[in-house]
Formats: C-alpha cells, structure tokens, sequence
C-alpha cells in the first residue's frame, strides 16, 4: 500500500502532473490524481513525510535528470515536474514543521550566484525548520556579497550554499573568500551541498561540512553545533 502510493508519486512527479486536472505525458491520465492529490492522500494513510520526500519525490526527480540527460526530456519538461515538486513540498511543510520549540539556531541559506536550481535547496530548508532551526531563505542566483551582508545582519550561527552546475559551484569558494575578506568567516559555519558538489570539493574550498541530502543537511548541522 505505502509503495503503490509512493511510487504513484514518483510517477506523477516524472509526469509532471501537479493535480489531476493536469493531462501529463499520457492524456488518458486527466482525472486520475497527481502530485498534490496523491500527497494528502499518502499523509492521511500515515506515511511519513520522509518517506514522501525521499521514496517518491526525490526518486521522481532522480529519473527526470536520467531522461534530460539522455534528451529524452527537455527544459518545460522539467519545470512540470519542478513545480509538481514544489506543491507537494507545500502541503508537507506544516507537519514537517515542529511549532513551539525554542530555535536551534539560524541558519543563512542560498543558491549561488549564477544558479536558478532551487528546489533542493528549498527541501533543505524546509527540512532544517522542521528539525528547529531558524533558517533565512535568500533565494537563488545570490551573489557573494549579499551573503556576507546577511551574515552581518543576522548573525546565523550557519550558511548553507547549494549549486547544482559545474560552471557555479565556483560561486561557493568566492564566497567563503568573501567572507573570510570581511572578517566573517570564524563566526559561521559553511556547509555545502547539491548535485554538482561533494565531500571532497568541501574540504577543497574550507568549507565546514558537506550534506548530501536534506536528511545529512540536519546530521551535519547538528554535529557542527556541538563542537
Ligand atoms: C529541475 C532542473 C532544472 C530546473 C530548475 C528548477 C528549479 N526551480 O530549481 C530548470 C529547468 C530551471 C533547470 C535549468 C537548467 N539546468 Co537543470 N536540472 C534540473 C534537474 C533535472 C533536477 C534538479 C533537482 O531539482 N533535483 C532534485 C533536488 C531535490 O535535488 P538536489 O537539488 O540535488 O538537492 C538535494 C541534494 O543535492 C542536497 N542539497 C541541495 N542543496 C543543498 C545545500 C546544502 C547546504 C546541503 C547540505 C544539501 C543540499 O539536498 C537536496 C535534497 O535531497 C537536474 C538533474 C539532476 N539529476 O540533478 C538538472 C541539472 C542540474 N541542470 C543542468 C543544466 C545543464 C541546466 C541548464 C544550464 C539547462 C540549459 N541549457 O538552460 C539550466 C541552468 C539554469 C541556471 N542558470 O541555473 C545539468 C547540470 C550539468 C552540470 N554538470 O553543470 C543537470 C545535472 C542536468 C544534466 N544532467 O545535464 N534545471
């Protein structure tokens, strides 16, 4: 039962099919659920955000890279899906978010400069408010500059950066230079992550931690927050 509905929702998300009115790749499919539909439904049966995100969500946009690499899929194709992605995120953010518990601390987070992929950094995000922390979305496409402007006004305890093109993950080092330029950089924590990064490109630039997913963002964030 939980893997019919979770790989429904990889299905849909590969489709694009935000609500059932959407037609997908397949006409046939209009009035059969979507992303949206098939969310609420997986909450009212008890299944666990997590589960949602990471066996259905994520899996659906695992494959949508696969097809737009093989050019199987182009660029509409993948917003349809972006954006099914995104409502779903929508209706988890409330049961993921715990309410009334004191903040963790505060966490900076952006897409670097030159980069529009939000969407793992909005899972992250909502992700790290779930887990308590205080997290200051700047968006996407952030220059250097406005994230050390930031961490001067807010003073976060962290500043999570994400890239997911070779041609910016870049941005991310000119930004811990940035920081460290303004006399910023032993105040916070970086961590990094995102498709185009890893581990070892972490530790190559000075950053403090690298996340491979939404789940590792918080296990990493945690394990710096006690050091
Ligand atoms: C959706 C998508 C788009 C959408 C983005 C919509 C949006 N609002 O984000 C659109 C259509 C706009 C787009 C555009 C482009 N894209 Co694109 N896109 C993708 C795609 C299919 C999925 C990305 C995604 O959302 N994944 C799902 C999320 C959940 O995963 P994620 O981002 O990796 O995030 C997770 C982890 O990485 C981690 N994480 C992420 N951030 C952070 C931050 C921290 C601090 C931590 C700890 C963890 C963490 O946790 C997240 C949750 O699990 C990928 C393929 C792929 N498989 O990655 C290509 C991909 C990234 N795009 C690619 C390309 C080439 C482009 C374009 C240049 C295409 C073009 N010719 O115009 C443009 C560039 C636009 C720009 N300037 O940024 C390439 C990049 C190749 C490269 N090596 O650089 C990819 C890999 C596709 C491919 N195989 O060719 N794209």
């Amino acid at each position: 039962m939980t893997e019919d509905i979770l790989a429904l929702i990889k299905e849909n998300v590969v489709q694009g099919r935000v609500t059932q009115d959407d037609e997908g790749l397949e006409e046939e499919m209009v009035g059969q659920p979507g992303v949206s539909e098939l969310t609420e439904k997986a909450l009212a049966q008890g299944i666990s955000p997590d589960d949602i995100i990471k066996r259905g969500l994520t899996k659906g946009m695992d494959i949508v890279g696969q097809k737009f690499e093989t050019k199987e899929y182009y660029i509409p194709d993948m917003l349809a899906s972006a954006e099914a992605v995104g409502v779903a995120m929508e209706i988890l953010e409330p049961h993921l978010a715990k309410s009334g518990i004191k903040s963790k601390g505060k966490i900076i987070m952006a897409t670097v400069k030159g980069d529009l992929h939000d969407i793992g950094k909005n899972i992250v995000s909502i992700l790290l408010r779930g887990a308590g922390y205080t997290v200051k979305d700047l968006g996407n496409d952030i220059d250097p500059q406005a994230i050390v402007d930031a961490v001067r006004e807010e003073s976060p305890q962290f500043v999570g950066l994400s890239a997911l093109l070779t041609s910016t993950m870049i941005h991310m080092r000119d930004t811990i230079q940035a920081l460290a330029e303004s006399g910023l950089r032993d105040k916070v924590k970086v961590i990094i992550g995102g498709a185009a990064v890893s581990e070892e490109f972490a530790q190559s630039i000075g950053a403090d931690g690298y996340g491979a997913d939404g789940f590792e963002a918080i296990r990493v964030v945690e394990a710096l927050s006690v050091q």
